[in-house]
C-alpha cells in the first residue's frame, strides 16, 4: 500500500465512529481530506451531521463536496474531531501543524468530546521530535519571541535549531495571519513540560504539541487498519 492508500483506509475506518446527528471537527491535511470526502459520500446517502472545519482549505473541500458546516460560535461543543498528525507517540501525544493549521486544529479538537487521529503507518515514533515542531508566532516581535522560545525550551532540557517557515521566499502566513517557526527539537523526552514551557512564552500563539488530547489512533498499514484506543480525561 502506498502512504496515500494507508491514509485513505485509516480515514475510511474513522467513518465507522461517526453517528447520525453528530457535530464533528474536520481536520486538515491529506489524510483528513480523505475523511471529508468519505463523509460527504455518507451525507449524500442520508447521514445527518454538521462539521467545523479546522482550516480554510478544509472549509473549501467540505463546501465543494457537500458536507454541511457550522462554526464553534454556533456549535461550541462537538461530539467528535477527526484529524491527521505528523507524529504520534505510544501515549497518543502528537506533533501537528505540518500543514500550518495547528491553532484552529487545537481549538476544534479541544471543543470535541473525542479526538480520533488518522494516519499512515509511518507517523508513529517511540519519542516525539523526528518531525520539526511547528510553533505559531505573532509577527509582532517575532525575533524576540523566538529567543524566548529557545530559552524556555532549553530550561526544560530541549534544544534545537528554529527556522521560520517560508512560502515562495516570503514568510508563510497562517489562516490567522500569524507566522510559523519550525523547531528541530528532536528528542522530546517530556512533551507535557515542553508544551507548558512554550505556552508560557508571550508571542507564542500556539504550538503543535497535542498532549493527552487523542482518545483513538487509527493507522493504515500494509497489514490493514490498526485501531488503538484509550481513555483520556478531557
Ligand atoms: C495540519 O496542520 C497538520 O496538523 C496535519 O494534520 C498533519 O500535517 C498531517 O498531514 P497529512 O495528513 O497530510 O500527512
Amino acid at each position: 500500500m502506498t502512504a496515500d492508500e494507508q491514509k485513505r483506509v485509516a480515514a475510511l475506518a474513522a467513518l465507522d465512529f461517526v453517528e447520525d446527528g453528530m457535530r464533528l471537527g474536520l481536520g486538515t491535511g491529506s489524510t483528513a481530506a480523505h475523511f471529508v470526502i468519505g463523509l460527504a459520500e455518507r451525507v449524500s446517502g442520508g447521514l445527518s451531521v454538521v462539521g467545523v472545519p479546522t482550516s480554510e482549505a478544509t472549509r473549501d473541500l467540505a463546501e465543494q463536496t457537500g458536507v454541511p458546516l457550522t462554526t464553534l460560535d454556533e456549535t461550541p461543543e462537538l461530539d467528535l474531531c477527526v484529524d491527521g498528525a505528523d507524529e504520534i507517540d505510544p501515549d497518543f501525544n502528537l506533533i501537528k501543524g505540518g500543514g500550518g493549521a495547528l491553532l484552529r486544529e487545537k481549538i476544534v479538537a479541544h471543543a470535541a468530546a473525542r479526538l480520533i487521529v488518522i494516519a499512515d503507518g509511518s507517523k508513529t515514533s517511540e519519542r516525539l521530535g523526528s518531525f520539526d515542531l511547528p510553533i505559531e508566532v505573532l509577527p509582532f516581535g517575532a525575533k524576540a519571541t523566538v529567543r524566548a522560545i529557545e530559552k524556555a525550551a532549553g530550561a526544560v532540557g530541549v534544544n534545537g535549531a528554529i527556522a521560520q517557515r517560508l512560502k515562495g521566499g516570503a514568510p508563510y502566513v497562517t489562516d490567522n495571519g500569524n507566522w510559523i517557526f519550525d523547531a528541530a527539537f528532536r528528542d522530546i523526552a517530556d512533551p507535557g513540560s515542553l508544551a507548558a514551557a512554550l505556552a508560557a512564552v508571550p508571542g507564542v500563539v500556539e504550538h503543535g504539541l497535542f498532549v493527552e488530547m487523542a482518545n483513538c489512533v487509527i493507522l493504515g498499514t500494509d497489514a490493514g487498519v490498526d485501531i488503538r484506543q484509550k481513555d483520556v480525561e478531557r
